[in-house]
């Protein structure tokens, strides 16, 4: 299924004299609205592929009906939320769950939707069916050479992959760690994780980053051989200058401040991207925004005064990415509201007045500092998002639309209501 110009053209005319109103007061009052639009059009979003299905929790799975069955189908989806919003213009895929058979049809149908390749992600936590040997005991870390070099090898295949596709980046996660004490030498474990990280890095194409993630805790409960971001910040200086940290917003122990988090690697060059989500517990994968919208604010306020600090692109120096699953939700539909989510927080923290910030700061005038940027984060910049979706030829309302166009049940009938896609 397609959205067509016909059809965004007709919403937009239907919602047209209301969101006039609301721009022109946006305008009046965010005296920065017109550089916060363009901005926005520029500033695109990674859609993850294996988040375009329904995901499941280790006690089961509810499947939604219409789900994508495979590779071009994840990339229509994607194409559907670029169509609605103009700001997923990626997809990152995860190998080997979607593994491209034709390099040259996967990415026409790419040009053909206006998408571009982010992100390549490996994947060792998980035994493939004709994989020869298990990562139960981890994979880079693993105490056995032939384990760690297959892992190797799946790095290599996944960037091989990459650059047919021409994706400038590779993320990997890794789940290696323990689940009870005495089970790993800590320091061999990082060691050896060190040595196959090197070997991958050595084939790392010149202008390619390597991202490496980290996670506090899950599948392994007692340790993570990457489980935050001193560790991973260890590796990516070991590694060089095209490693980097990569912040996934769940990955953190309870209350972490994420925002200093990010400032300091930032402040380092050592600031890749993002995996965003949220939660309240753990790694829940949640919408983003859904839970804890402010933090995600604090760290885009971090994240603008710091790229700006650094001379910085907003839209392409750092990997922007969701990583979240839907259990409940429409995908889609979740998606969308993540996307939403992601720039408004972008859009705030852009309204926030640096040079007052600094100043209330030199003067130790906290209640003021405080105001300043509850002041932004209380903004109503929901019109600047529209125009921009307007101006780049999306929808007004892109979840209005959705609905309106009966997005979902049209999958379903083209795909099937007992469609699963490949992913967690
Ligand atoms: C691990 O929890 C993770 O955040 C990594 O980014 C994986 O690639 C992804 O989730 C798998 O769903
Ligand atoms: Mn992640």
């Amino acid at each position: 299924m397609q959205i067509t110009a016909h059809q965004l053209a007709n919403h937009n005319t239907d919602h047209a004299a209301q969101h006039q109103r609301r721009l022109d007061h946006a305008r009046a009052e965010i005296p920065q609205a017109e550089q916060i639009i363009q901005r926005l059009q520029d500033f695109q979003i990674a859609v993850p592929s294996w988040a375009l299905g329904t995901g499941g929790t280790r006690f089961g799975r509810f499947s939604g009906g219409g789900e994508p069955r495979n590779l071009v189908e994840k990339m229509e989806d994607v194409g559907l939320l670029h169509s609605l919003t103009r700001a997923a213009g990626s997809i990152s895929l995860h190998i080997p769950w979607d593994i491209p058979e034709n390099y040259a049809a996967i990415r026409a149908l790419a040009a053909q939707l206006g998408l571009q390749f982010d992100a390549v992600n490996s994947n060792t936590f998980q035994d493939q069916p004709t994989q020869e040997l298990s990562y139960k005991f981890g994979s880079l870390q693993h105490t056995e050479r032939a384990v760690r070099q297959q892992a190797i090898d799946h790095n290599m295949e996944v960037i091989r992959h990459g650059v047919a596709l021409g994706s400038k980046s590779i993320t990997i996660w890794l789940s290696d760690g323990s689940c009870f004490p005495g089970q790993l030498n800590f320091r061999q474990a990082f060691q050896r994780t060190l040595e196959g990280l090197q070997a991958i890095y050595a084939a790392l194409p010149a202008d390619w980053k390597m991202f490496v993630e980290y996670k506090a805790f899950e599948p392994n409960f007692y340790s993570m051989t990457v489980g935050d971001w001193g560790q991973s910040l260890l590796y990516a200086q070991k590694l060089g200058p095209q490693a980097y940290t990569l912040v996934d917003l769940g990955h953190h122990l309870p209350n972490a401040n994420i925002e200093q988090i990010v400032a300091l690697l930032l402040m380092e060059g050592k600031l890749g991207g993002f995996h965003f989500n949220d939660s309240k517990y753990g790694d829940d994968d949640l919408t983003v925004g859904a839970i804890n919208p402010y933090q995600l604010f604090l760290i885009f306020n971090e994240l603008v005064e710091g790229m700006d600090t650094r001379h910085m692109d907003h839209a392409s120096d750092l990997g922007w990415m969701i990583d979240a699953s839907h259990n409940v939700k429409d995908p889609l539909e979740d998606l969308l509201q993540s996307l939403e989510a992601i720039r408004l927080a972008y859009a705030q923290a852009l309204c926030v007045d640096q040079q007052a910030l600094d100043q209330a700061r030199q003067n130790n005038d906290v209640a003021q500092a405080q105001e300043i940027l509850q002041n932004a984060y209380r903004t109503d910049v929901r019109p600047l998002l529209a125009e921009a979706r307007l101006r780049s030829g999306g929808a007004l309302q892109p979840g209005a639309l959705f609905r309106e166009l009966k997005v979902r049940e049209q999958l379903i009938v083209e795909r099937g209501a007992k469609t699963v896609a490949t992913g967690l």
